[in-house]
């Protein structure tokens, strides 16, 4: 059987979301360190940019496949290993999941992203300063909007009291929020959700803290 094997960086968001994924599936696998930062980032290295063209992580192998963007990664693995299911029972329920999905991942993190972020503290003028008010800024726009389409339906959850997909994509971003500074104060909703699951057996697994390139491991 060709090994199971995830390409992550330990600080990396995208990467923590099918970390969690993988452990809430109990799914062992091989963790494979690709350094973001050193040396430019080992993501544009020849290796690495066979794997995933778009030199970003994560990239899961399993099953003999080779699996690239974190949504389709961890669909992938809700419908190959379908316990516990990630998405809800109804369609309204599966949309309103997807749509916080959608905010996220294509609404606020590309935004914050590496890539971007090294490119504005280039061409600004006070580059380190404008880059944490660059991210801090898009983030607090999705949580704005998050936090309005949130409040009347989670408890404890994203929505209602099941781990769906979405939580997955919440509780990264919640952490890349403090990393940047931002008051969460404004959040309730979304503060209360990610204090729900920080215990939660797969989301302590999968945190940056326990990955083995977490660098005071390392
Ligand atoms: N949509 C992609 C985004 C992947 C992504 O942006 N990964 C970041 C880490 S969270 C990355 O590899 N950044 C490297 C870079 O920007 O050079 C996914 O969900 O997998």
């Amino acid at each position: 059987m060709s090994p199971t094997r995830l390409y992550s960086y330990y600080r990396s968001s995208c990467s923590w979301r099918v970390r969690i994924a993988l452990a809430l599936k109990g799914v062992d696998y091989e963790y494979v360190a690709v350094n973001l930062v050193r040396g430019g980032g080992e993501q544009h290295g020849q290796d690495y940019r066979e794997k995933n063209p778009l030199a970003q992580v994560p990239t899961l192998e399993i099953d003999g496949a080779r699996l690239t963007q974190s949504v389709a990664i961890i669909e992938y693995l809700d419908e190959t290993r379908p316990t516990p299911p990630l998405l809800p029972d109804s369609a309204a329920e599966r949309a309103l999941v997807r749509s916080v999905v959608e905010t996220i991942n294509a609404g606020i993190q590309p935004l914050q992203n590496l890539g971007p972020l090294l490119r504005i503290g280039i061409i600004a003028d006070n580059g380190e300063a404008e880059k944490i008010a660059w991210a801090r800024h898009y983030i607090s726009v999705g949580f704005d909007a998050l936090e309005r389409q949130l409040a009347p339906v989670s408890r404890g959850c994203v929505l209602g009291e099941q781990i769906t997909i979405a939580d997955l994509f919440l509780v990264p971003q919640v952490y890349n929020a403090r990393r940047f500074g931002l008051d969460l104060a404004a959040y309730p909703t979304l503060s209360a959700i990610d204090a729900r699951l920080a215990d939660q057996p797969a989301f302590v697994a999968a945190h940056p803290e326990r990955q083995p390139d977490y660098p005071e491991r390392s």
